[in-house]
């Protein structure tokens, strides 16, 4: 017998880094390789993503996962049964077809993710390779830059600050073990100074401070100073890279930005996010508009995005159609690719490549609400990815990603290559060194 043949699904419930039910789904093959996966959540979503199915009701918050856990052991594990897990297209095209849905909401993007990643697992584990190199095959050397967050506001910290995620990135780094390394002293710096001055409330959902600043902008000051006192040179080894995930504070096409009682139009907020350009070492800027003011992205895209990275998360919700037609519009140049919101492992993939084709970045990330799981470090090597996000530099779902891509770098050794600021080589003038 075909030893790929899937010969069990199982979907169980497992818990999730804010305490909340999610799917894991465990996949078995004929010749004895099994594979696992757990589905991601997110906070601040994008309404065209696939459905993360929840129960409802008052139980568990409404949070728990019975109904796609059951389509999981039964609709999903009949499906699949019986396909060979070497044809993941195929496999994933199933689901989509049982699903039947545009986004996933019969049997919950949860439920099919999680199989659709358990299944890449178990073939990667017949074939006695972890999933990046079963995925990039023996010519895979990239690692990825890691985007850190430093702050969490927004959804993360219950919408202390409005911006979402305060981020670094490490261009001038050498290895993705030095960007770490780098990173963990402007954590630690800045986690010490925002104690010092009475502004640390704790950390936010992704391991970030969660932070009492005055402004949006005190938190770009003090990333700032972070970067120094860690003894980095802010725009040349180390610079900024923002989520405003601004569709989370956009209300009637109006920006309210509630810490500082301003409230803005589309063209109020570029211009405030253009000075911040001009004025900081940002590189990156994500969902600087609301999901659907494709305007506001158009003409933001056309008035900086060849100073910085301008990066569609909301906006596009790894969907190749929308990545095409954001790509042919002009708004955005680089796409966030979390394979939760797509809902497969195949339609991650084709977001990806519509990116790429558009001559896009891309960026693999993580959610809000993590697990031990690793796949996202996985694709990101295996895929060839150039950058990776998961959150901050703290909590066990959080560094579980960063150490996996270590373990990844040191099995490379001699022939690891770390991309560096290589996914700014194409940016000009935005006050960085390295462009
Ligand atoms: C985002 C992610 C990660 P969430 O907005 O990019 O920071 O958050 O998973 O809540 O969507
Ligand atoms: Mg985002």
């Amino acid at each position: 017998m075909n030893p790929h043949v899937v010969t069990g699904v199982k979907g169980r419930r497992v818990w999730d880094s804010r305490g909340r039910p999610t799917v894991e789904v465990e996949v078995d093959l004929a010749g004895g390789a099994v594979g696992r996966a757990i589905a991601p959540a997110g906070a601040s979503t994008g309404s065209g993503e696939a459905i993360d199915l929840r129960d409802g009701g008052d139980r568990l918050g409404g949070f728990d996962v019975q109904t796609a856990l059951g389509n999981v052991n039964g609709e999903i594990r009949l499906c699949i049964a019986g396909m060979d897990a070497t044809d993941q297209a195929g496999i994933d095209q199933a689901l989509i077809e049982l699903d039947g849905t545009q986004n996933k909401s019969r049997l919950g993007g949860n439920a099919t993710i999680a199989a659709s990643m358990a299944v890449a697992h178990a073939r990667a584990a017949a074939a006695g390779v972890p999933l990046w190199l079963y995925l990039g095959g023996e010519g895979v050397c990239t690692l990825p830059l890691p985007e850190i967050q430093i702050f969490g506001g927004g959804a993360h910290a219950g919408a202390r600050i409005d911006i979402q995620d305060f981020m670094v990135v490490m261009p001038g780094a050498t290895s993705f073990d030095e960007a770490l390394a780098w990173t963990a002293e402007v954590y630690r710096v800045a986690g010490k100074m925002m104690d010092e001055a009475g502004k640390l409330q704790g950390v936010a959902d992704e391991g970030g401070y969660w932070p009492a600043f005055a402004t949006n902008e005190e938190g770009l000051e003090l990333l700032v100073q972070a970067i120094e006192r860690a003894g980095l040179v802010p725009g040349e080894q180390a610079a900024i890279s923002l989520d405003i995930a601004a569709t989370e504070f956009c209300h009637d096409g109006r920006y309210k930005l509630a810490l500082e009682e301003r409230e803005l139009d589309s063209d109020g907020l570029g211009e405030l996010l253009v000075s911040w350009v001009d004025r900081y070492p940002i590189v990156s800027i994500e969902d600087p508009m609301s999901e659907d003011d494709a305007v506001g992205m158009r003409r933001f895209t056309e008035a900086v995005g060849h100073r910085v990275q301008i990066v569609g998360d909301d906006f596009v919700v790894t969907n190749a159609d929308r990545i095409r037609a954001a790509a042919n519009e002009g708004a955005c140049n680089t796409a966030l690719i979390k394979p939760n919101q797509a809902g497969t492992l195949s339609e991650t993939h084709a977001a990806l490549t519509a990116a790429r084709e558009a001559g896009w970045g891309a960026i693999v990330s993580a959610r809000s609400g993590e697990t031990e799981d690793v796949t996202v470090a996985h694709l990101a090597v295996g895929w060839g990815v150039a950058q990776l996000k998961v959150g901050s530099f703290a909590r066990a779902e959080r560094m579980a990603k960063w150490n996996e891509v270590l373990r990844i770098e040191e099995h490379l050794a001699d022939r690891a290559r770390f991309v560096g600021a290589s996914p700014f080589a194409s940016l000009v003038g935005a006050g960085t060194k390295w462009i």
